[in-house]
């Protein structure tokens, strides 16, 4: 089956330009001016922009977390992801720690296959080193699994630094890469205990133990070890002007270091925790918690400049019914928030609308920076030919309003809630399947594994 997508402007982290674009079954055929019908179905983009179909590379979907699991597991996280143009989650398999990584794989495969609605892969979490651990490498990596996260937090999952150093060591011998959870876990630890014998117990205790010096503390004490290990390394979720100095720093020194950041740390503040209801701030609460506006700017400053390389959600949804287990004990209500769904049109309205960053800094950012980043470019991340046909179609003239009963998310919020947005995802095609329309999904779960390779950015 064919279609034509006639009249639209084609965006590229390179640049964008007026186009037809012809698919052919899954992937892109041609990409020209006054393209044929030749019997494809047409379909009337003008105006509107197409933008590879975004990658958000930090999702948690299905996972157990503070003696509960996140709200959307693989079937409504990518209801949710697809419906605002997220074709491809890269998810993390997490097993326990003395668990192998091939039974966290085989476990992730179980919640994920059959039950997706965009594309997806995987993460795999090494929170235990060993020689057993060691040896499943190899086969992580012909399971189509190059990257690989670490947590310098949580003590479930939280790896010292001789092992981050060995495990990093190893996997330079295969290409490669890991994202690493940059917070200092001791002095949270006794912060956290300071406040709670203080009797300090509400949400706004959350920010206030994990400042800004931890995070930025951690990543520079992160980036010397991948120093030694001389491998380039990934922050995820950063979310200070401090830590963007500590990569500063390293990259001055000949380090290579990848930055990804989250819409909550653009667009919301620690204000949001000192609100009188006790769920109006347990609804915010995520780790790294939401910053100063001056983060915010900097952190725009670093979108525009190059800095930052990804864009991605951390989604990881609890209900606000789960975010009641913290009432009279902030370090109980669990971490995480949902955000899936709602990058694309937030980027493109506090972002592009804004002339903070151009559309083609937008396409680079969710779509072909994790693509190269995470091995999956060309087959995704562009429009271009012999691609895979992942495309949004971005009306700039529909604006909305963020209103969590239009979304798909099983947490049933928004952080976002009222945002007003400047236009929004009209179409979203995966594989050459019109899968969603102004936010309603139209097709099954057809989505399918991709294995990815060691990654080139
Ligand atoms: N932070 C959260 O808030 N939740 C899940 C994992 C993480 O790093
Ligand atoms: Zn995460």
């Amino acid at each position: 089956m064919k279609t034509l997508f006639r009249g639209g402007m084609i965006v590229s982290a390179s640049g964008s330009k007026k186009a037809d674009l012809l698919v052919n079954g899954e992937v892109i055929e041609k990409i020209g001016e006054n393209l044929p019908e030749a019997g494809a179905d047409v379909v009337d983009v003008t105006g509107k922009f197409l933008f590879p179909g975004f990658i958000d590379a930090h999702t948690h979907f299905d996972l157990d977390v503070c003696n509960t699991t996140t709200a959307d597991d693989f079937a409504s996280g990518t209801r949710s992801a697809i419906a605002g143009g997220t074709t491809l989650v890269i998810d993390f398999a997490c097993p326990n720690k003395g668990e192998t990584l091939q039974y966290g794989l085989d476990l992730w495969h179980k919640k994920a296959d059959g039950r997706s609605s965009c594309d997806y892969g995987f993460h795999m979490t090494i929170d235990d080193w060993n020689e057993g651990i060691k040896s499943e490498i190899p086969a992580m990596f012909e399971a189509g699994i190059p990257s690989f996260k670490m947590y310098m937090t949580y003590p479930a999952m939280m790896i010292g630094d001789k092992d981050l150093f060995l495990a990093l060591e190893e996997l330079k011998k295969f290409g490669g890469i890991a994202g690493v959870h940059c917070e200092n876990a001791g002095v949270i630890d006794a912060l956290i205990e300071q406040y709670k014998q203080a009797g300090k117990t509400a949400p706004s205790s959350h920010p206030e133990t994990r400042p800004n010096a931890c995070e930025a503390e951690a990543v520079a004490h992160l980036l010397r070890i991948a120093q030694v290990a001389d491998v380039p390394i990934v922050i995820v979720h950063l979310s200070t002007k401090e830590a963007l100095e500590e990569v500063a720093a390293a990259r001055k020194r000949g380090q290579k270091v990848y930055i990804e950041t989250c819409p909550h740390y653009l667009l919301l503040d620690d204000s949001v925790y000192y609100q009188p209801e006790y769920t109006d701030s347990a609804r915010f609460i995520c780790a790294p918690p939401m910053r100063k506006k001056a983060d915010q700017e900097a952190l725009w400053q670093a979108l525009a400049d190059g800095t930052v390389q990804t864009v991605s959600t951390d989604h990881c949804s609890f209900t606000l019914r789960q975010k009641d287990a913290g009432r009279g004990d902030f370090t109980k209500i669990p971490g995480g928030l949902p955000g899936v769904e709602t990058r694309g049109v937030l980027l493109y309205s506090a972002g592009v609308a804004q002339n903070r960053i151009t559309k083609e800094q937008m396409a680079a950012l969710l779509s072909e920076n994790p693509a190269k980043l995470y091995g999956a470019f060309p087959r995704k991340g562009i429009l271009q030919e012999g691609s895979d046909a992942d495309i949004v179609v971005y009306d700039p003239t529909a604006d909305t309003v963020i209103a969590a009963e239009q979304l798909h998310s099983a947490a049933g919020y928004s952080p976002f809630e009222g945002f007003q947005t400047a236009g929004s995802i009209e179409q979203v095609w995966l594989r050459g399947i019109k899968m969603a329309e102004n936010g309603q999904i139209l097709q099954g779960p057809v989505g399918q594994y991709i294995p990815r390779k060691p990654g080139n950015l």
